[in-house]
């Protein structure tokens, strides 16, 4: 609801019609799908996230520049930047300066609930946004998964289990995540994404996210069909996330 609200003012202050004199609605869409398929690349989507909900300031003051140069040249396959404010104490800046510094694949990090946030994501630069289908009505999802691509976006589909991916999948929805973390009490469990992997869709580009800290883990889940891995945590408690990455 605080989300609703929060966009209702910037849409004040940045109208739609301001928002659409970025170039960046010119750039082509990097995407995310196609980099995370690269045998090449290490599936890693690497997030910048100050703090969060679950675990209060993680890397308050980190350096977006840095850190997100310094996640591609480790090998990261794309970026994950958290712009929500309230929460994550993110901004849209932080996708911009990512987006100044890297040519891959970046996924807006936020809980879009409305068209506006879209426009916003490819005014800012982002090549993707992320879609919660347990925030949004089915039908909803699928208006805004249209509506993204009508932008050139690709849309991230986020579910917990076979219920919400069955409501939500469509045809604009390529790429579909897993995530570990339980959104009631925070709990992180990697055997939900080998759980679901049997019922997510051949054909359908898998990200396996949250609570994964370890090489083996990562393995693991490529072995079970996972082409993406978003990580955050295990990478931001460290003062230079970057050097964290490389390892
Ligand atoms: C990263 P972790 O446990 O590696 O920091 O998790 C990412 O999956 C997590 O930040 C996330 C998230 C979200 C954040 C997953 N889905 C939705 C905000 C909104």
């Amino acid at each position: 609801a605080t989300k609703y609200k929060e966009v209702a003012e910037r849409k004040e202050l940045y109208p739609v019609k301001l928002l659409e004199k970025s170039l960046y609605f010119e750039s082509p869409c990097i995407s995310l799908e196609r980099y995370l398929l690269r045998p090449d690349k290490s599936g890693i989507i690497a997030e910048i996230k100050r703090k969060s909900p679950s675990r209060g300031d993680i890397n308050p003051y980190v350096s977006v520049e840095r850190t997100s140069i310094g996640y591609m040249q480790a090998g990261a396959s794309a970026l994950s930047i958290l712009t929500d404010g309230p929460y994550f104490g993110g901004r849209n800046e932080d996708l911009t300066t990512a987006r100044k510094y890297n040519y891959c694949p970046i996924l807006r990090k936020d809980f879009t609930v409305d068209e506006y946030q879209i426009v916003e994501a490819k005014s800012i630069g982002a090549d993707a946004i992320l879609l919660i289908a347990a925030a949004l009505e089915p039908a909803r999802l699928k208006e805004l998964a249209t509506f993204a691509r009508s932008f050139n976006l690709e849309v991230l589909l986020e579910v917990r289990d076979k219920e919400e991916l069955d409501a939500a999948l469509s045809d604009d929805i390529n790429v579909v995540g897993v995530n570990n973390r339980n959104l009631k009490d925070f709990v992180t469990d990697v055997n939900i994404s080998f759980e679901m992997v049997q019922h997510i869709p051949a054909g359908i580009t898998k990200i396996s996210e949250s609570g994964i800290s370890n090489p083996q883990t990562l393995l693991n889940l490529r072995e079970a069909g996972y082409n993406g891995f978003l990580i955050g945590e295990s990478f931001m408690y460290n003062s230079r996330p970057e050097h964290a990455a490389a390892n």
